[in-house]
């Protein structure tokens, strides 16, 4: 196939990698419909896709991932900066010098057998100026299709890369070759300790070996438009953040952005695309797991979402939970690791109607209600198994989601997944004080990262796993940012949505009556409600969150938003051994507010 580009590097770099991976051909994307039906129709074929029924999920297509290939592994993702200093003590490092070796040894001859797919994709609307153009080289068809709706794909993005302009080269395989005559398994990957999830920042450069799911081979998502685009974004003074974007319009029509960090399977495509069950109040859905933010001349943060897809959580996923994920993968999508029904459609756990048979994510039979020989519940799908969806089927998607302009953000939102100590909301003291909550975040583990030990972990902004530098660099750019932005900054607050009571259920309930808090924070913004001031920070007075129609008892409520000091000052030794890892590159204005927040519990 002739190369469909006269730019030089990227011809030097697609001749390099078909010489090191020898693919039996090498096919250049076009992202149409007809490469599309194309590849999907060979999968079926090769039995490692199945088509669901065309009346109940109109071209739609099911895989189900090798057992050992389920998730994000964190344990094998590298920041392979010059230093280790660089990456930091919240990433893994090896020396990029050696961890080049050791990859370019995998890579020989590691795409025998198979087709080598260049992927020329934008991170945002393409040839707009806040766009990235980046080049995904896979041996992998079902990446390609997920490409296909999770990135824009199209020969118009080598159009705009023209004869010179610059890319962001994204390296994928599978790590699989096959013999001449050996048979090909569904989901072909290398075992764990081939896995390499490799970043070079100082080149802008993307190597990932050996796993064929999610964010380890979608390189545009956590690889590029994260762990990449935040290194480029602190050089370049903008950000790059693991957010969901919304518009909220309140019943004057008065609109607010919000954009919210969580960490992985933590609601960040719930809030996103949140029903309000206030009257007049709704939602509008912009992204629902990246933003990249820069200051207009207006002196305000202005988002947009890199993406052009839903890359979402599966189980739990239901009319009463998420409506409009539901209607956002209703059809034209792929589902991996859900159960498939014998009517030919999808199932997961908690969707809302039970599964009279079917076949489990791992091929074999299911029905709701089975049990294991010890008489446990047997899952159907796995706890990480996602839908990819094109954002443009989201019945709530914001007219504006495809302005290069972006939205100009009011509201910034930290959370986590915390069972105690953590009220419902609180609101920074200043932005200082809100870099500071947001630097110090914790959650319980979820199944996105299923070799996160720790029962409650730092995890910073939403960022422990996606941010390319050293974390404490990363701090002092978000003070840096909020300094030149002045009193044009997002108002900083953070929630809780997962406290329990004592017998382990949820004291609230979540999903669309989050917007009770989002409607309390809309009217902070405007100065419409005053707040009570906590040790930990402000937090609504009595009757100023909206609560009507609510049924929710004083007991629970008052539980709910408890701040218990002294369990607080409990965190404050992790806290501080927490941030000591940092060192002396830890911003003062850490210190300060450690320090600070020690005073107010005292
Ligand atoms: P990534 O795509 O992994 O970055 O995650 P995400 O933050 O988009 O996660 P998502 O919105 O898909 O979170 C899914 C999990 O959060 C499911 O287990 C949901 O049940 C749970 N969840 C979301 N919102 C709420 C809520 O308001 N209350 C409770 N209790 N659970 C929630
Ligand atoms: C996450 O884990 O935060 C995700 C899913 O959004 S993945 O793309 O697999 O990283
Ligand atoms: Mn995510």
């Amino acid at each position: 196939m002739t190369a469909p580009t006269k730019n030089k590097k990227l011809l030097a770099w697609v001749a390099e990698v078909e010489k090191m991976c020898t693919p039996d051909r090498v096919v250049w994307c076009e992202g149409t419909k007809s490469e599309y039906d194309r590849l999907m129709n060979q999968m079926v074929e090769s039995g490692s896709a199945v088509r669901l029924n065309e009346k109940l999920r109109p071209n739609s297509f099911a895989f189900n991932s090798d057992p050992s290939d389920v998730a994000r592994v964190e344990d094998r993702t590298y920041i392979a900066s010059r230093t280790k200093e660089e990456a930091g003590p919240t990433n893994n490092w090896i020396d990029p010098v050696e961890l080049k070796k050791t990859m370019r040894a995998l890579y020989t001859g590691c795409m025998k057998g198979r087709t080598m797919y260049v992927i020329p994709f934008s991170m945002g609307p393409i040839g707009s100026p806040i766009a990235k153009i980046g080049i995904e080289i896979t041996d992998s068809p079902y990446v390609v299709c997920n490409m296909h709706i999770m990135t824009r794909v199209s020969k118009k993005v080598l159009q705009v890369l023209g004869d010179d302009g610059e890319f962001i080269p994204c390296l994928h395989s599978v790590g699989a070759p096959l013999e001449p005559g050996q048979k090909d398994v569904p989901w072909p990957c290398a075992p764990i300790e081939k896995k390499y999830i490799a970043h070079f920042p100082e080149k802008n450069l993307i190597w990932s070996f050996g796993s064929g799911y999610g964010g380890n081979a979608l390189l545009g998502k956590k690889c590029l438009a994260l762990r990449i685009a935040s290194n480029m974004a602190r050089n370049e003074g903008w950000m790059a953040e693991h957010m969901l974007i919304l518009r909220m319009i309140n019943p004057e029509g008065r609109k607010y952005h919000i954009a919210a960090a969580f960490p992985s399977a933590c609601g960040k495509t719930n809030l996103a695309m949140l029903q309000s069950t206030i009257p007049g109040w709704k939602v509008e859905t912009i992204g629902d797991d990246i933003a990249w933010m820069k200051i207009r001349p207006d002196g305000r943060l202005h988002a947009i979402n890199p993406e052009y897809g839903f890359f979402g959580v599966a189980p739990g996923t239901s009319k009463a939970s998420n409506p409009m994920a539901l209607a956002s993968c209703s059809k034209n999508s792929i589902f991996t690791n859900c159960v498939v029904t014998s009517e030919g459609d999808i199932w997961w756990e908690d969707i809302g109607c039970e599964c009279r048979s079917g076949t489990d994510w791992k091929g074999q039979p299911f029905h709701s209600g089975m049990k294991d020989k010890d008489g446990r519940a047997v899952k159907g799908a796995h706890p990480n198994a996602r839908f990819t969806a094109p954002a443009s089927q989201c019945p709530v998607i914001c007219p504006d989601w495809e302005d290069p302009e972006g939205v100009p953000i009011d509201i910034f939102i930290f959370g986590g997944r915390r069972t105690t100590t953590v009220p419902l909301v609180h609101e920074a003291l200043s932005w200082e004080h809100g870099v500071f909550m947001g630097a110090t975040a914790a959650s319980e583990p979820t199944a996105a990262a299923l070799d996160v030990k720790q029962h409650l972990r730092f995890d910073p902004f939403a960022m422990k796993p996606f941010c390319g530098y050293n974390a404490a660099d990363y701090f002092a750019h978000w003070f840096k940012m909020g300094a030149r932005m002045d009193d044009k900054a997002p108002r900083i607050f953070y929630v809780n949505w997962f406290r329990k009571n004592k017998d382990g259920k949820w004291l609230w309930p979540g999903f669309g009556e989050n917007s009770r808090v989002l409607k309390w924070m809309c009217e902070r913004v405007d100065g419409r409600v005053e707040a009570r001031e906590t040790p930990v920070g402000l937090m609504p007075k009595d009757g100023d969150l909206d609560l009507k129609g609510l049924n929710i008892s004083p007991d629970d409520y008052a539980e709910l938003m408890k701040v218990d000091a002294g369990l607080y000052r409990n965190m404050l030794s992790d806290i501080a051994d927490y941030l000591k890892e940092f060192g002396d590159r830890l911003p003062s204005q850490m210190t300060h507010q450690l320090e600070a927040l020690r005073k107010r519990l005292d």
